[in-house]
């Protein structure tokens, strides 16, 4: 058998993410500016931080610092969801996650399709938050039949995508032809279209229904509603927003501003209004808009344990019960003080954290560990004695209480609606063909890896 020259899905992820940020700047002009944005706070923070300049550059390509780490889509069909990880999984980007967010009042389950492991995530991190929309909690039977056959009536994918995840599975990847060929295929199951597949009246009714509904149900595609390069100073960018005329929503997402950052504190500016047309009974295109589209922020700290996720969720829970963040941010600066002080019980240094347990580590000998005298122990005592140290290790998921901000403040003000919680991860699962991997298995394989790792280099050095 011949063998064909593959390249590595890392190479054909960059070169997606490449083009859907092409893509969506010209689509969404505001997301260009706020990429200006970003690019300039980031140059000044790394200016006037040259410590953090010089961390970064060991660790990140400097370069490529204000590049999009996320995107997210919303699908209609369970196999929508099931191809997609199929065209996902040559990108090497795989299911981590479970997020049920009808508890926060938006009728979707979601996954986050990401790069897992350390090489492919330093490569290129790009992931996209995958929602799948819950039929099942639409109240009214009739306007849900109707919403499930104008679903099934549409394809989503392009013939040649569909032709090229085949022969990526058949031969284990791509040539660096067919790896454009899919990228160019790819991109156009995002792409925005301006004429809706739904009559006026029907969109109208979806839309009564709930707006990510109408969102979901009356487009040929489920076209990208933001992508999120990463910021170096997440505040600062939203202070400065409305200065270059774009309105950021309410509140920065997460946990507060801290010493040692946790988890993803994310922002977004709110979801332009759209011309776009329908089609009436009559054949007729009637001009109408739609709000779906926007451009978020992210920043990220320590990817936290069980027991640190736990602490998290109940300050959260804490500051919320004090103060619910408007949607006007009338209440802003109430929501940010009372979150703050409910974090003061979160220890804000790195060793106490890691101590505590609340927070994963990757564990790296210092000079003195690759000093090549043998030595062997606790890891606790050999980091005492200076033979081994810890760096955080990066969260690289998301939070649901934090999503449903970010789909609220993107769905209009008064789109907030009560849902019986019902997460249904087994039905997810069964939708998407496949199980979702467990963000915690994974971040605790990374620091157990590195603690083996430094314990066999130590006691066997000069052995
Ligand atoms: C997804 C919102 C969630 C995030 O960063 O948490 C998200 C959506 O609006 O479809 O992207
Ligand atoms: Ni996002």
């Amino acid at each position: 058998s011949t063998t064909k020259d593959l390249v590595s899905s890392d190479f054909i992820r960059s070169a997606f993410s490449r083009a859907m940020s092409a893509m969506y700047k010209t689509e969404v002009p505001a997301y260009g500016t706020l990429m200006t944005l970003v690019a300039d706070v980031n140059a000044e923070t790394l200016a006037a931080r040259p410590e953090l300049a010089a961390q970064l550059s060991e660790t990140d390509t400097l370069e490529r610092i204000s590049e999009e780490r996320h995107g997210a889509i919303r699908l209609g069909t369970p196999q929508e969801l099931a191809t997609m990880r199929r065209l996902f999984a040559v990108l090497g980007m795989m299911p981590v996650g479970y997020y049920d967010l009808s508890t926060a009042g938006v009728p979707v389950h979601s996954t986050a399709f990401r790069p897992v492991g350390d090489a492919a995530l330093k490569r290129n991190p790009f992931r996209v938050f995958t929602s799948l929309l819950r039929l099942d909690l639409i109240a009214d039977p009739a306007l849900r039949a109707e919403a499930e056959a104008v679903l099934s009536k549409r394809q989503i994918f392009t013939p040649g995508v569909l032709s090229l995840i085949e022969t990526a599975e058949r031969e284990g990847g791509l040539t660096e032809a067919e790896a454009d060929r899919f990228v160019t295929e790819a991109l156009e199951t995002f792409r925005w279209h301006d004429r809706a597949i739904v009559s006026p009246a029907l969109y109208k009714r979806l839309h009564d229904a709930h707006r990510l509904i109408a969102d979901v149900v009356s487009f040929k595609g489920p076209h990208i509603n933001h992508l999120t390069p990463r910021t170096l100073d997440i505040d600062r960018v939203q202070a400065l927003m409305p200065e270059r005329g774009i309105a950021p929503k309410a509140v920065v997402e997460g946990p507060p501003t801290r010493a040692c950052p946790i988890l993803l504190r994310q922002t977004s500016f709110k979801a332009l209004e759209e011309p776009v047309s329908f089609e009436a009974e009559d054949g007729q295109w009637v001009p109408g808009s739609h709000t779906a589209r926007f451009g978020e922020i992210e920043q990220r700290g320590l990817a936290l344990t069980p027991k640190g996720r736990a602490l998290y969720d109940q300050l959260l829970d804490r500051s919320r019960a004090i103060v619910r963040p408007a949607a006007d941010g009338s209440n802003a600066g109430e929501y940010e003080a009372a979150l703050k002080q409910a974090f003061t019980d979160f220890p804000d240094e790195w060793e106490a954290i890691r101590k505590a347990g609340l927070g994963y580590f990757a564990y790296r000998l210092t000079p003195k560990g690759r000093a090549g005298v043998p030595v062997t122990g606790e890891l606790e005592s050999l980091i005492a004695s200076g033979h081994i140290v810890a760096d955080p290790i990066v969260y690289e998921d998301f939070l649901p209480v934090s999503a449903a901000g970010i789909f609220q403040s993107n769905l209009g003000d008064d789109a907030a609606q009560d849902f019986v919680a019902s997460p249904n991860q087994v039905m997810f699962e069964r939708d998407l063909g496949a199980s979702v991997l467990n963000e915690f298995d994974h971040y605790a394989a990374i620091e157990q890896s590195s603690i083996d790792a430094c314990l066999a280099a130590l006691a066997g050095a000069r052995a």
